[in-house]
């Protein structure tokens, strides 16, 4: 079949991009902003792990503190995704902007004004908003005081948070995610990433001292703040949809050694759906007792908790999907990098400068994976290709790469709605280059629209459209129906 005929992505089909507060927007200490955890990190590489400092270092460089200044340049950026013909656009809001510390009894002023300004300028446009309640951008305070997620009581401080900003909002957004990967708290770089877990002895994001009983109570705070905020969405506003939003981390056996076979399902199952599962279906699934007798933990969940998991379940799935990984019990093999996790390098694939392998034939396997087990509709609401971007002589990115990437995960789109799925939405991730959040650089790009701003700093934040930008643009305007790569990049 000729995907580049076939049209079979729906009308309304909410095609746009995706970016997360810290990553972007800068202006860290601004108009009566707090810290929050990824503000504490230093740049890193792939080889070299941020540092989470306790203290600020002076001689270290902080990369979120001014990222790509979207604070200052939301007006054109938003006005560049207008220009692609974004359906939606999805950012996270930072909860420093709101309640700097967290405890604060009423919201800042100036953070919700912020957000109105965003708000109003995509609806300008006719962008509908998605957006993130949780980032990665749990207020430091909350980290210091309460040890993050571990603590019960920051159920209540971010139930205070999402009811400010559902009622501020209400009439102008639609879409909300409770957490960006819920799912991170699986793994111990989720410790501090995800849960703003900071064990004494940990001092980088790629080491940290992991106690399994706080990062399982952990993600069991979230479960119920998350389930208490789709409440509560639902009552402030009958119209509001709520979703949660999944690291979908897909893992092949390495060989067909049955014992390959069952590791790779083991690994989909507790790492994929442990969490979904409960934010979908409302309880526990049937091998959370398993996996909390691995882990040597136990959990103090409360009749209460299960009762309003119960009642706040999700009105629809969201995912990420970068690259897949292998599994398998011979562990000689060569291992290779890929978003959150580490796996076995799979031959038939190639793979980022970054070890993240190219897969799309994977997203069409998730699609139906969780359609299936699920039955409610999904979106992709990250998907894209990190590289180290080259401006040419003529001051413009040829990345053709990146629009085969692209057009690659559309088809595997195309090919699960043909099967079936009720896929209703796709936000490539890092629309707009920004901090990379695994490494802290900027020099792993994304981006349809490159930044003038580089590792060590320096950079004008001119913002310089890619031969991608044009590309997407043309795919958006056929819904999807035309993905040859003939499109030039015009003078201007
Ligand atoms: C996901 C995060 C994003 C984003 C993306 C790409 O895990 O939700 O915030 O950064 O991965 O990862 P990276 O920036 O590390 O390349």
């Amino acid at each position: 079949m000729n995907h580049n005929e076939a049209n079979a992505f729906p009308e309304g089909f909410l095609w746009g991009g995706a970016t997360a507060a810290n990553q972007c927007e800068g202006g860290w200490d601004v108009d009566g902003k707090g810290v929050s955890c990824p503000e504490m990190c230093t740049n890193g590489t792939r080889t070299q792990p941020k540092r989470i400092t306790r203290e600020l270092d002076p001689n270290a460089l902080y990369p979120t503190h001014t990222a790509i200044d979207f604070y200052h340049h939301y007006k054109e950026d938003i006005a560049l995704f207008a220009e692609m013909g974004f359906r939606c656009y999805r950012f996270s809001i930072n909860w420093t902007r709101i309640y700097p510390t967290g405890f604060e009894s009423e919201p800042n002023e100036k953070g919700l004004e912020f957000y109105d300004k965003v708000i109003d300028e995509c609806r300008r446009y006719g962008i509908e908003p998605l957006i993130t309640l949780s980032h990665y951008e749990l207020p430091f305070a909350i980290c210091q005081k309460l040890n993050g997620w571990a603590g019960r009581e920051t159920i209540d401080l971010f139930v205070k948070y999402a009811e400010t900003v559902f009622r501020r909002y209400k009439g102008k957004v639609k879409y909300w995610l409770t957490f960006n990967e819920i799912n991170c708290g699986m793994l111990p770089i989720g410790n501090y990433m995800s849960l703003g877990i900071l064990q004494p002895g940990t001092t980088d994001i790629d080491h940290q001292v992991d106690v399994p009983q706080d990062r399982f109570q952990g993600m069991h705070h979230q479960f119920v703040a998350s389930a208490m905020a789709v409440k509560l969405a639902h009552e402030i506003d009958p119209n509001y949809r709520v979703g949660c939003m999944i690291a979908y981390m897909l893992a092949y056996p390495y060989t067909c050694n049955p014992a390959d076979i069952e590791l790779a399902r083991e690994y989909n199952t507790v790492t994929n759906y442990y969490c979904s599962d409960v934010q979908v279906r409302g309880e526990y699934p049937y091998y959370a007792q398993r996996v909390w007798k691995e882990n040597g933990v136990t959990l103090d969940i409360r009749p209460e908790d299960l009762k309003i998991l119960k009642e706040g379940t999700v009105d629809f799935y969201t995912h990420s999907y970068y690259s897949s990984r292998c599994v398998g019990v011979e562990d000689a093999q060569e291992q290779t990098d890929g978003n959150l996790g580490r796996g076995l390098k799979n031959p038939y694939l190639k793979a980022t400068e970054w070890g993240w392998q190219l897969d799309p034939t994977g997203l069409r396997v998730i699609l139906n994976e969780v359609y299936g087990r699920y039955h409610i509709p999904i979106m992709v609401v990250e998907n894209g290709i990190g590289v180290r971007d080259e401006l040419t002589p003529e001051g413009t990115v040829v990345d053709d790469y990146r629009i085969a990437y692209l057009k690659d995960h559309i088809i595997a789109m195309q090919q699960a709605l043909e099967d079936g799925v009720d896929l209703v939405g796709y936000t490539a991730w890092g629309c707009i280059d920004l901090i990379s959040n695994s490494t802290g650089e900027m020099a792993k790009r994304y981006g349809f629209i490159y930044v003038d701003r580089h590792d060590d700093g320096s950079g004008t934040y001119r913002r310089i459209k890619k031969k991608s930008f044009y590309y997407y643009k043309k795919v958006i305007a056929s819904n999807g129906a035309d993905l040859e790569n003939d499109v030039t990049i015009p003078k201007e």
